[in-house]
């Protein structure tokens, strides 16, 4: 066995361990096999024969990061785009002079697998050197068989290089493609037909996402892909209700979404719809922030009914060119009024329900992984608190330390 003493916790557990004390972690196998008071510490010790220890003198350690919704397999960037706004030409605009998404869809298009692979690498590894040990990422930059496989295969091929766990998404229903201008059914049953038994087959996809919205596809296309996707087995999620109320949240939870993500304009009906389903709100402050949004998502209602809250990153080129998910702690309090406490479970127990994992990941609990991160700091109200400061002292994911990457 191999153990961390001295360790302060925040377990991210729903029944907390009195948050004063100090703990010893015991892993093997790469999983959390004990959780014990340092009282008792001496017996255990003496009991020990082969025991490795890491004395982590009183520092906080957390369950590793978990971003559950990042779009970070792409090409090229929208820098030019950005500064086209400032100059007040509107997005729609930029859209219609064929920018947008559809502009990264023709640079990931046109890269090859190792230049995704390169591209996208400094954005990973931004995440994980500020303590992310699990990211979910998403394809809807081909909206082809060809480039949406190739985007889920990069995102694999990236788990297996670095020392983090992947999840993949395919997300083939976020924009209407340009060879299928005017034929948006057309395409959607192209996603239901070949996308998806495609992803499935290859065991690429870990669930199926879609953008619901009036710039996007409707609920009744949504509709659609939730029906294929169940049928191949598939879990599903959304980008519901960003820039308008689509009603897509109410859809998603009769299809028990696992996570309905944005949500700034989600109604009453919808939230009370998703915390009967279980599924969870994702927000994403870092879209709300960069596209300089004004209608907060229903933070008060979500609490009320209990819906558990994840908070993402969301990165991506266009709406969230943002490679932190500490910032996202930092803004999801400074401009939705999350808590600490919120915002921690948020990116750990929530983060984890919203990937199917609520059971292996997210938790510093007896039999979960050992995913965890000590820090250099001694509360966990630090972690949203401040910004831009070097918190991490280790990282361990699988029971491995994996500091250098
Ligand atoms: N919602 C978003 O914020 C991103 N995709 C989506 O469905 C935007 C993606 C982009 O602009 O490239
Ligand atoms: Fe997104």
């Amino acid at each position: 066995m191999q153990w961390w003493i001295n360790a302060k916790l925040a377990t991210c557990s729903a029944t907390p361990l009195p948050a004063d004390s100090y703990y010893a972690i015991g892993v093997s196998e790469g999983y959390i096999q004990q959780l014990v008071p340092m009282s008792d510490w001496s017996e255990i010790k003496a009991n020990q024969t082969e025991a490795s220890v890491m004395d982590v003198n009183g520092r906080l350690v957390t369950p590793g990061l978990i971003d559950c919704h990042t779009h970070l397999v792409f090409a090229g960037h929208r820098a030019e785009e950005f500064e086209k706004r400032l100059n007040g030409v509107s997005y729609a605009e930029i859209s219609r002079q064929g920018g947008g998404i559809l502009s990264t869809v023709r640079a990931t298009r046109s890269a090859s697998f190792d230049e995704l692979m390169e591209s996208s690498t400094p954005r990973l590894l931004a995440l994980m050197s500020e303590g992310v040990t699990t990211v979910e990422i998403k394809s809807g930059y081909g909206l082809n068989l060809e480039t949406e496989l190739k985007m889920l295969k990069v995102a694999r091929a990236l788990g297996d290089k670095y020392p983090v766990r992947v999840k993949t998404t395919l997300l083939a229903a976020h924009a209407l493609p340009e060879e299928f201008k005017g034929r948006s059914d057309d395409y959607i049953d192209w996603v239901c037909r070949e996308a998806i038994p495609a992803a499935a087959g290859e065991g690429l996809a870990d669930a199926v996402d879609v953008f619901c919205e009036s710039i996007a596809f409707s609920p009744e296309q949504c509709q659609k892909v939730f029906e294929a996707a169940v049928h191949y087995g598939l879990p599903i999620k959304g980008h519901m209700e960003q820039l308008t109320l689509t009603g897509g949240s109410k859809l998603a939870a009769s299809y028990q979404a696992l996570s309905v993500d944005h949500v700034e304009y989600l109604d009453e009906e919808g939230v009370a719809a998703i915390a009967a389903s279980g599924t969870v709100a994702t927000i994403l402050p870092g879209a709300f922030y960069f596209l300089r949004e004004r209608q907060l998502p229903p933070i008060e209602l979500l609490r009320r009914y209990e819906v558990p809250i994840a908070l993402a990153s969301d990165l991506n080129p266009g709406s969230s060119p943002l490679a932190s998910l500490r910032l996202m702690l930092n803004m999801s309090s400074t401009l939705f009024g999350l808590t600490p406490q919120e915002n921690l479970v948020g990116v750990t127990r929530h983060a984890a329900k919203a990937l199917n994992e609520e059971n292996r990941l997210g938790q510093l609990q007896e039999g979960f992984a050992a995913d965890f991160i000590v820090w250099d700091l001694q509360h966990p109200a630090q972690l949203s608190y401040q910004f831009g400061t070097q918190d991490l002292y280790q990282r361990v994911i699988h029971g491995a330390v994996s500091n250098d990457f």
